[in-house]
């Protein structure tokens, strides 16, 4: 079969041909219908190397998948071929408190698995591909009715990494509560959505790209603002001088955290989801007082199963460009180069095939 494999560190992704994988016990086959290309893997091709990340190239690339049951592995019951399916990303040891409670992206023994902290894309042979072995079908969640794997793709990373994000700050964001939205691309756009559809804040987003902008308008945001320097004194004039209750930085580079430090209020979130690389001076000063800085990795089983449920009453819908597998490179020169609105979903299959 075909794959997209990321065979160094700082090295583009090629298209091989490889062996297709046979499910063995416990695990499923799957046959990919959507695989979404993340910024993540533009910093996997040409910014991580050796001992950043706690497992190593050579694997297929993707890591936000979804398809169709294949083939299941001795033993595994509750799945049928051809079942529409979401692939949980963060595949833990399955056996810890962590995993036990579903957090597996916080296994704490991630020595007991062959990614620690990764899965199929980061570490494990992903979804950029016509197959993908998951290694149990606990990672496998039924799609709702109507939602087709290249739409649902995106709703397990896009989605999800922000609806883990923003649930943190439920009860910050009530009504007449500000949120900030920093960065809409693929995470940023379903972040607006995900605000939109589960709190009662008005929601500002801010972007450099016009055509951003406007797709955060199309995804629920109140306000659009493109960065600068006047950004903070922005945001505290549009909340009456106190500042936003939560920002949550899809970009993660040091200027988009200092701006975030500078528009949150006293009290208040600030979550880094990007991978920007950026770090944040801490300081009894600023960020303003009791504010609470936090990092964010992706989110877990149940927290889809929530995502999709929204996503299959209307109220979150992936903008996607759907690229076929030949055209997998293209898509990710394509986001590199900011060309990208919404999420590339890679399709290697448009249908199931038995
Ligand atoms: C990828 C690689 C490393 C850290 C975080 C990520 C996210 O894109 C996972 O969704
Ligand atoms: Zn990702
Ligand atoms: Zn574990």
């Amino acid at each position: 079969m075909k794959a997209l494999r990321l065979e160094h560190w700082q090295s583009p992704a090629v298209l091989r041909d490889v062996d297709r994988p046979e499910p063995g016990p416990g695990e499923v086959l799957v046959q990919v219908g959507g695989a979404g290309a993340c910024h993540s893997d533009l910093h996997l091709m040409h910014e991580f190397g050796e001992g950043q990340l706690p497992w190593s190239p050579p694997f297929t690339l993707g890591h936000e998948n979804a398809g169709w049951v294949h083939t299941l592995g001795d033993g595994v019951t509750g799945l049928e071929p051809g079942q529409p399916v979401a692939v949980v990303g963060a595949w833990g040891c399955g056996t810890c408190e962590r995993c036990r409670a579903d957090l597996e992206t916080y296994c704490d023994h991630p020595e007991r698995t062959r990614a620690p902290g990764g899965g199929g894309g980061l570490g494990l042979d992903g979804g950029m591909a016509e197959f993908l072995l998951v290694p149990d079908a606990r990672h496998l969640v039924p799609l709702p009715d109507g939602l087709e794997p290249v739409h649902a793709a995106p709703l397990t990373d896009a989605a999800l990494t922000p609806y883990h994000a923003v649930r943190r700050s439920w009860g910050k964001l009530g009504p007449g509560a500000t949120a900030v939205v920093i960065g809409v691309g693929g995470l940023g756009h379903l972040g607006i959505q995900v605000l939109h559809a589960t709190t009662a804040a008005r929601i500002i987003a801010v972007d450099p790209r016009e055509s951003a902008r406007d797709l955060a308008k199309r995804s629920g945001a109140d306000l659009v603002l493109a960065p600068g320097d006047a950004l903070a004194a922005t945001v505290r004039e549009a909340t009456g001088g106190i500042g936003a209750d939560v920002v949550l930085d899809f970009v993660g580079s040091d200027e988009t955290l200092l701006s975030a430090a500078a528009m949150v209020r006293q009290l208040g979130d600030l979550t880094l989801v990007g991978l920007g690389g950026g770090t944040l001076p801490v300081s009894f000063f600023s960020p303003p007082y009791e504010v609470s800085v936090q990092s964010t990795y992706w989110g877990n089983r149940h927290e889809l199963v929530e995502v999709l449920d929204l996503a299959s009453r209307g109220l979150l819908h992936a903008e996607v460009r759907v690229f076929g597998l030949e055209e997998a490179v293209t898509a990710y020169e394509l986001l590199a180069a900011g060309a990208i609105d919404g999420r590339a979903v890679i399709a290697p299959n448009t249908e199931y095939r038995p």
